[in-house]
């Protein structure tokens, strides 16, 4: 296999979907610094309902990865700890912001991502499959909040701590051991597993976008 391994050859024959999300109009604006103050918060609170949703999703990956490998399931035991600091940030920016998160709007884009994450948590989703969508989330917003970080770039000095949660270096590195273990799989996988991995990785980034869309788009 070549060094990008399979995700990468997904990443090249799905560029249209992967740049839809990776470089999508809410993040461009916030590397441009054109952004709407309330396309931010409106982000910050329907990131909030995702990350609830997300835990138990990491938590099944870290079941499934104690099962395979002992390596892997460190990389997946740190993102899951990982995320209780990220809820915490996420109450502090909201309070900083004014945002409440007691009793807010949960979007359609929202519910239907959580949904698909509900499912991807059954046990019956094979190892390969769980590992490729938690790569494939992690992946979107290391690329896209790294590229509000990178040369050239215009983000307001308040954007810029949420920018460095997911665009950091170190990020960066756990998005690649993640991409790893994921390939790995992947090669060892049977033909329909590698199929349902695919098409898994596709439904992400287009609930990605969805999710974008409704940070970005009015209500
Ligand atoms: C919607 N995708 C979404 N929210 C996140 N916090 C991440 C990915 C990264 O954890």
């Amino acid at each position: 296999a070549d060094a990008g391994g399979i995700t990468k050859t997904w990443i090249k024959k799905h560029i249209i979907l992967y740049t839809g999300a990776t470089r999508h109009p809410f993040t461009v604006r916030i590397r441009d610094g054109s952004i709407d103050p309330s396309a931010f918060k409106r982000w910050l609170a329907q990131d909030y309902v995702f990350v609830r949703e997300f835990v138990p999703f990491v938590a099944s990956v870290l079941i499934k990865a104690s099962k395979q490998s002992p390596e892997d399931m460190e990389v997946v035991l740190g993102g899951l700890a990982s995320l209780s600091g990220e809820i915490d940030w996420f109450k502090r920016e909201a309070s900083k912001r004014d945002v409440s998160l007691a009793n807010l709007t949960v979007h359609n884009a929202t519910r239907n991502y959580c949904r698909l994450l509900e499912k991807l948590t059954l046990p019956e989703v094979e190892y390969a499959v769980a590992i490729t969508a938690f790569w494939a989330i992690e992946a979107v917003y290391q690329e896209s909040f790294a590229h509000c970080l990178e040369d050239g770039n215009n983000t307001p000095p308040e954007f810029v701590e949420a920018c460095q949660r997911w665009g950091s270096p170190g990020f960066r590195e756990y998005c690649r051991s993640l991409q790893q273990i994921a390939n790995r799989c992947l090669e060892k996988a049977p033909e329909h597993v590698v199929a349902a991995a695919e098409t898994t990785f596709i439904t992400i980034l287009e609930h990605e976008i969805e999710f974008w869309n409704v940070s970005s788009g009015g209500t």
